[in-house]
């Protein structure tokens, strides 16, 4: 086949870097997409990593600044890896200079910019992902599939939890290198918008749009040394967040998000509970979905664990004999599939997220942030 390739600029080196560049090296190899990745060009601040980057991962080139990255007319697309304070800027940059966008999530640091973004890049016709990774899972795009073709019938209930506790310690410095999350300008908010976007990215597609909340949130530690100042600053992020939602389909859901749940490293669920069927997943038994059928004889009726793993299951089949493991790595190896076949078949139907649907997600962050400052239930805007 003649393949096509799509030369992208990765801007970042840290562990969104690593794993994007993961996906690129390991998509030909597996996938038959007409589109193909090139490690084109690796950017970062410092000279010395950069090129260390560019060496274990195989890219041709380096850049320091991201500014130079995307005026380059040997990169198709540009693929943003960094902080959040930092996705409007590169993106317009990167639309004025017509080229595509893959741009971690969350779109951006709120649904103000991240209109802006998708106004300018659907203005410029330009196609464009964002990384909600874990809809890729097999697991999770099973889910889909079953939700999809209407068999639980009336849906009643969703509820999600992203649980981690790396934050508990009030010696952990906020802000730079590596705890830019911890630190509000840089990430815009705390678990919402780094854990619990996630939850409402797949709750979204598995479920209907949400169209209001009631949320509240907490900051448990109220100061840290800032990372570069070493200074003690308030810190301004939510550290735990739970939520109320209605979805447009009468649905009604439960999401809660903390670092601060001991002994949880990142303990992502969600469960769906139609007439007919429920489904429930989570992210520490990922191969596995949970599935009850309340048609089957009430002796042997009880949830079953289905390994998704097998030939037919999604992506699956492109992987290992079946039966055995994929891993939190392919969700993007499959993320940025999905895209190679977009731009194989623009007029299919899209399964990622692209800026219009992450703006979405950002809407129901803002949504879930205004609610917690106002003690009120808070309408969704529409995307
Ligand atoms: C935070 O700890 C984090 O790394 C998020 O930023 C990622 O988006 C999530 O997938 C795992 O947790």
């Amino acid at each position: 086949m003649n393949k096509k390739p799509v030369r992208i600029g990765v801007v970042g080196y840290g562990f969104m870097g690593r794993t994007h560049s993961n996906a690129y090296s390991q998509l030909d190899h597996f996938f038959d997409t007409q589109h193909i990745p090139v490690r084109q060009v690796i950017c970062g601040r410092s000279e010395d990593k950069v090129k260390d980057f560019a060496q274990k991962w195989g890219y041709h080139d380096t850049e320091t600044d991201w500014r130079e990255l995307v005026k380059r007319d040997d990169v198709d697309a540009i693929d943003i890896c960094t902080p959040n304070d930092s996705h409007y800027d590169i993106a317009l940059a990167a639309i004025e200079n017509g080229k595509m966008i893959l741009c971690e999530k969350p779109l951006a640091l709120d649904g103000a910019q991240g209109r802006k973004m998708v106004e300018a890049i659907e203005a410029a016709g330009l196609p464009n992902l964002v990384w909600y990774n874990y809809r890729f899972l097999p697991a999770v795009t099973l889910a889909k599939k079953i939700i999809d073709s209407g068999e639980l019938g009336r849906v009643f209930h969703y509820r999600a939890n992203f649980l981690q506790d790396w934050t508990m310690s009030e010696e952990l410095p906020q802000g730079g290198a590596a705890l830019w999350r911890l630190d509000a300008a840089a990430a815009g908010s705390g678990v919402t918008g780094d854990l619990l976007a996630h939850n409402i990215d797949c709750a979204r597609w598995l479920n209907g749009d949400i169209v209001s909340v009631s949320a509240m949130t907490e900051t448990f530690i109220k100061e840290r040394v800032h990372q570069e100042t070493g200074e003690v600053q308030p810190v301004n992020i939510d550290d735990a967040c739970a939520f109320l939602a209605r979805f447009e389909n009468g649905s009604l859901a439960i999401f809660e998000s903390t670092r601060y749940a001991r002994g949880h490293k990142s303990y992502k669920t969600f469960e769906i509970n139609g007439q007919n069927k429920s489904l429930s997943w989570d992210l520490h038994d990922l191969n596995r979905l949970s599935y009850f059928d309340h048609s089957v004889p009430s002796e042997t009726r009880g949830w079953s664990s289905i390994h998704v793993s097998d030939g037919d299951h999604p992506y699956a089949g492109n992987w290992w004999v079946p039966g055995l493991c994929l891993g939190y790595e392919h969700s993007f190896v499959h993320g940025a599939v999905e895209f190679m076949k977009h731009l194989d078949n623009p007029n299919a139907e899209k399964a990622f997220p692209d800026f219009r649907h992450a703006l979405g997600t950002q809407y129901v962050c803002d949504a879930v942030l205004e609610s917690a400052r106002t003690k009120q239930w808070v309408d969704v805007k529409k995307a």
